[in-house]
């Protein structure tokens, strides 16, 4: 019936990355009376994962919990070496696992939302080949596939694309794609952090927020290039660095990273830490003038909605696909030849000119405000994202 209460279990794979949007989602679902059911692994790869999952349960004790066992994958079994892909290939190889865990579930499920790289072994495809096209195989058995974007962002890939898909005018074994994001934040632990102090007290947009994201290494050697660039550009900074894939193993003194004299040279101008922090209210930081990033999509999405201009610089996967959709969309600029993280060296000189650039480049500036506000209007009232989750919504309550 109308009035009937959705249940929907939500499936994330290994990393922030792809934790985070479940968890907005999440939010998002039980903010519009849906029952929800999520999926973990057991064990996380990060100790970020399940600090964030224990806390997310416990603000939210009415959302049904699954642990899921995933048997460990011998390195010598994979062709990668990425803990992470390792994780996403050992749920995927144990996905169909999940079918008994979840018939069981009451009220019976409405449907699964499950990440793109373990959609394989939910939808019981068995197919080996790389991760990413063993699951794209399997879409055309999927009722849709959400996506963390919007219209504005994207607007030949969601107006032409997207309409073409949907309208069954190409690809039509395709189902419908619903662009949905920006992804609403929710409220995180409360940030101890000793670096909003310090924000508080800096003057509007005048701090680079430099942070590669939860999981890209930067070698020694690059650290020392950026360490430069941001003392000769001059800008305040808060730099959250990271030397290790995975969080646990990151366990290097800052002072050993970099020189002690830099530390104090720019201890009124800057802070570097080698922590977690929350980067969605940095951004939402009055004080945050420009973002030095990754490009990971989620970390796009966030930049978007708070109309921060992004200094992109991709280090791996779908990265530069990312840094040229956020260029086109008016968010940021990127270097094209600074090539992938670690492979080629990024020199002081070309740091310091691409951070005052983002810093003082009034046209990017405003254009960067216009696609905040872009992004808050389609997730805003009658806004084309907000539309499309209704939608999507209404259907699992019919
Ligand atoms: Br680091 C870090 N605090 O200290 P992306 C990240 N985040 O809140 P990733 C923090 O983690 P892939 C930190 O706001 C974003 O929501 C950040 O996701 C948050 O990049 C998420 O931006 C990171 O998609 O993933 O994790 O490097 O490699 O898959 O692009």
């Amino acid at each position: 019936s109308e009035t009937s209460q959705p249940h929907i279990a939500l499936f994330p794979s290994a990393g922030m990355g792809h934790l985070t949007p479940f968890l907005r989602l999440a939010s998002m679902l039980l903010s519009h009376n849906c029952m929800v059911t999520l999926i973990t692994t057991k064990s996380t790869v990060s100790v970020a994962e399940s600090t964030y999952i224990s806390f997310f349960l416990s603000t939210h004790p009415e959302i049904k919990h699954i642990e899921f066992q995933v048997p460990p994958m011998q390195p010598s079994n994979t062709t990668t070496d990425d803990p992470f892909f390792i994780q996403f290939k050992a749920t995927n190889r144990s996905a169909h696992l999940i079918h008994p865990l979840i018939s069981s579930l009451s009220p019976p499920l409405s449907a699964i939302f499950s990440d793109l790289v373990v959609a394989s072994g939910v939808s019981k495809v068995a197919v080996d080949l790389a991760t990413l096209v063993s699951n794209t195989i399997t879409l055309p058995d999927c009722k849709g596939i959400l996506m963390n974007t919007f219209d504005c962002f994207e607007p030949e890939t969601v107006e032409k694309t997207l309409s073409a898909i949907n309208n069954k005018r190409a690809l039509r074994n395709l189902p419908l794609i619903l662009p949905i994001g920006p992804l609403g934040t929710y409220e995180l632990e409360k940030d101890q952090g000793q670096y909003l102090p310090w924000l508080n007290s800096q003057p509007a947009e005048s701090v680079v927020f430099v942070s590669f994201g939860s999981r890209t290494a930067m070698s020694k050697d690059q650290i020392k290039e950026l360490r430069h660039g941001l003392q000769k550009s001059e800008y305040r900074f808060l730099w959250i660095l990271k030397t290790k894939t995975v969080d646990k193993d990151d366990t290097e003194d800052l002072e050993d990273l970099l020189s002690c004299s830099f530390l104090e040279r720019t201890k009124n101008k800057g802070m570097v830490l080698k922590e977690w922090v929350n980067q969605q209210d940095i951004l939402a930081h009055p004080a945050v003038g420009g973002f030095v990033n990754h490009c990971g999509w989620n970390s796009v999405m966030e930049a978007a909605q708070r109309g921060i201009p992004m200094l992109a610089w991709p280090q791996h996967g779908d990265q530069k696909a990312n840094a040229e959709v956020l260029e086109k969309a008016g968010l940021g600029i990127w270097n094209r030849t600074w090539g992938w993280g670690g492979q080629r060296l990024v020199k002081t000189d070309g740091n310091q000119k691409r951070i005052s650039e983002l810093m003082t480049d009034v046209k990017l500036k405003s254009r960067a405000k216009k696609v905040g506000e872009e992004a808050r209007q389609a997730t805003g009232n009658g806004g084309s994202s907000i539309k499309t989750t209704m939608e999507v919504l209404l259907k699992e309550k019919q």
